[in-house]
């Protein structure tokens, strides 16, 4: 490809030019016009799409040091001209501060990356007496999780100081606090890893929503044979995080030491799934799902007709679903969160009769190549997706996310051709093989009771203050409808299954919140699996809201939706259809591999603060 001033780079170059920029040596003008303080890649005067630093592995490391502290700033909401100042949560790597995302991590199979954690977020508020129970209880004790990626999930117990893989089992008494704390994480990228995007946010139970709906992710690249073919290397990379902080005006009271004007609250993402900013207590909402891409709001992209470009997709957000479309363009899929395919998957200009966006819920990733067409300007979508059904109904709005400008040829690119070289990894669970390892099925149930968000009931401010009020009696009732409503849930996926539940070991899965409460722990029920398992779960969703299953070290060939089969892909989280109730709940089956890597982990949801809130479970995978 060339650049405007007529030198060619290819990819490799742009990435440097790209780390360049970043380092800060170089700050075209252009940037001021940016809707974020601060940028990084700009090749073209109109371009106003930033991406976070890139650092690549050399000889099979490497090895980085992320922050953890308060980013204070100024984003912009719905409208991309308003700005607000917020303080929020975000990553600082090595020597540079805390920025929009950490950095993008790029390795390749067989290598090691090394990321040290640092944790100089404030100290966590006094347990208080009196305690808004959606607040969370710890939010500035963190950890950290390589999202989908196949590693050790352990402690390596050999290190002194100890090492850790993608070990997110901390107890409440554990993670990493704040005011210093730090955690060495070390994650064997194995020799076949499938290359794709990935990436990494906070996972500690109880404050996963409100630090990765902060900004605090960043992408991981894994690189291999399909990102050698020429036509692949030739097209420049974009790697879009999607993101909606939550935050507020002036008129939400300060809270947790963040500076007035600019709370994160728990309140808000619970019951504003929408992304609305909104008082709680005053209800005025004052923006309206502000999803971000790399921190800027609606950004411009520049292509050149006839210009091929590869996007990578990260859905970082904790609770809204995108639905993804360019106008006039077809998005040729190559991956599924990181995992690939040998042929494309067009997804067409989604306004269209029959036309569907590439959905992805939140914690989904997709790769693409657009080959831009004639000459003019595009928008970017989220289409509307209806998030819930039934008994309760809740479509997300359409949003604009960027604008693409197509100026005048230079040279035309190129799709690479198919098929794509793909890891054997991803070979197919076939039947036989299931079949030949035991053919072991086991239901995994999704219900949450008493925190139904979308009741329009819970829009009224009082309920929490009656809540605090009656705690006592709503809990021992909450308890016992909870009872219930686990027989009646069980009861119901028997008849669907015409099987009991069985397979996992089962503890009393819900402690209602007191003072000094911990929520629904993370290890309330616990999946045991044998090491070198092949099995099929069927997760069932029971509540009329699409909830997002994502299981942590091994993706999901997914084989059937509510009962029916599918052409079969791979991915590590996947919706759940909406409209499921307890007698019907709607399901997704897949089948696994747990291969390579004993160890707890967990499963749950990524719409975080349901997980946080108690809609997860472990998973032991432990050696015969
Ligand atoms: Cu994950």
């Amino acid at each position: 490809m060339s650049m405007e001033n007529g030198i060619a780079f290819n990819r490799r170059q742009f990435l440097r030019f790209g780390l360049t920029v970043a380092s800060g040596m170089l700050m075209p003008a252009s940037l001021k016009a940016f809707s974020r303080e601060g940028g990084s890649v700009a090749v073209h005067p109109l371009q106003t799409f930033v991406q976070p630093p890139m650092l690549e592995a050399k000889n099979g490391l490497l090895d980085v040091t992320l922050t953890a502290s308060y980013l204070n700033t100024k984003l912009s909401g719905a409208n991309a001209k308003h700005q607000y100042p917020v303080s929020l949560r975000a990553y600082a790597y090595d020597a540079h501060g805390p920025s929009y995302s950490g950095p993008t991590l790029v390795v390749k199979g067989g290598d090691q990356l090394r990321i040290k954690l640092v944790n100089n977020l404030p100290v966590n508020p006094p347990v208080l007496a009196f305690r808004d129970p959606t607040n969370y209880m710890k939010p500035n004790t963190t950890n950290l999780h390589v999202h989908g990626l196949h590693v050790y999930p352990g402690i390596y117990e050999d290190k002194s100081p100890l090492e850790y893989g993608d070990y997110v089992v901390d107890p409440n008494s554990g993670g990493i606090r704040p005011g210093g704390d730090s955690r060495q994480y070390v994650y064997k990228i194995p020799k076949d890893h499938p290359e794709g995007p990935f990436y990494y946010h906070p996972q500690y139970h109880g404050s996963s929503a409100i630090q990765a709906a902060s900004l605090m992710s960043g992408a991981i690249m894994v690189r291999g044979p399909v990102d050698n073919l020429l036509e692949m290397d030739q097209a420049k990379e974009l790697i879009f995080l999607f993101q909606a902080p939550y935050f507020a005006t002036s008129e939400i009271k300060n809270n947790y030491s963040v500076s007035n004007g600019s709370l994160e609250k728990f309140a808000q993402i619970a019951d504003h799934p929408t992304g609305h900013g909104v008082n709680h207590f005053k209800h005025v909402a004052v923006d309206a799902q502000p999803v971000l891409i790399n921190g800027v709001r609606q950004p411009t992209i520049v292509m050149e007709s006839g210009e091929v470009q590869r996007w990578r997709f990260i859905n970082t957000q904790v609770f809204n679903y995108l639905s993804l479309s360019l106008d006039d363009h077809t998005f040729h899929q190559y991956t599924s969160d990181g995992w690939g395919s040998s042929t494309y998957q067009d997804y067409p200009d989604g306004r269209q009769k029959n036309g569907k966006g590439i959905l992805l819920a939140p914690g989904n990733r997709s790769s693409v190549l657009i080959k831009a067409g004639a000459t003019g300007t595009y928008l970017l979508r989220s289409l509307p997706v209806k998030i819930a059904q039934g008994r309760q109904t809740a479509t997300l709005p359409g949003d604009i996310l960027a604008k693409i400008v197509v100026v005048e040829a230079k040279e035309a690119m190129e799709l690479p051709s198919t098929p794509l070289p793909v890891s054997n990894f991803l070979k197919p669970v076939t039947d036989k093989e299931f079949a030949s390892a035991g053919g072991r099925k086991r239901s995994i149930i999704f219900n949450m009771v008493g925190n139904e968000v979308l009741d329009p009931s819970h829009n009224d401010p009082s309920f929490i203050d009656e809540a605090i009020a009656e705690s006592a009696s709503i809990a021992s009732s909450v308890k016992e409808s909870v009872k219930q409503k686990i027989a009646m849930a069980k009861a119901g996926i028997s008849k669907v299954t015409g099987n009991p539940i069985e397979g996992s070991q089962y503890f009393p899965p819900f402690v209602f919140p007191t003072y000094d409460y911990e929520l629904q722990p993370p290890n309330g029920i616990i999946q045991n699996v044998i090491l070198g398992a092949i099995e099929e779960w069927t997760v069932f969703n029971c509540n009329s809201i699409a909830h997002v299953f994502h299981i942590h070290v091994n993706p999901m060939f997914i084989t059937k939706l509510n009962g029916i089969p599918v052409d079969p892909y791979w991915c590590d989280t996947v919706a759940l259809p909406a409209g499921g109730t307890q007698a019907m709940p709607t399901s997704v089956t897949f089948r696994m591999r747990f291969q390579d890597f004993i160890g707890p982990y967990i499963l749950h949801s990524q719409m975080l603060k349901d997980s946080d809130l108690g809609l997860v479970q472990r998973v032991t995978v432990l050696p015969i």
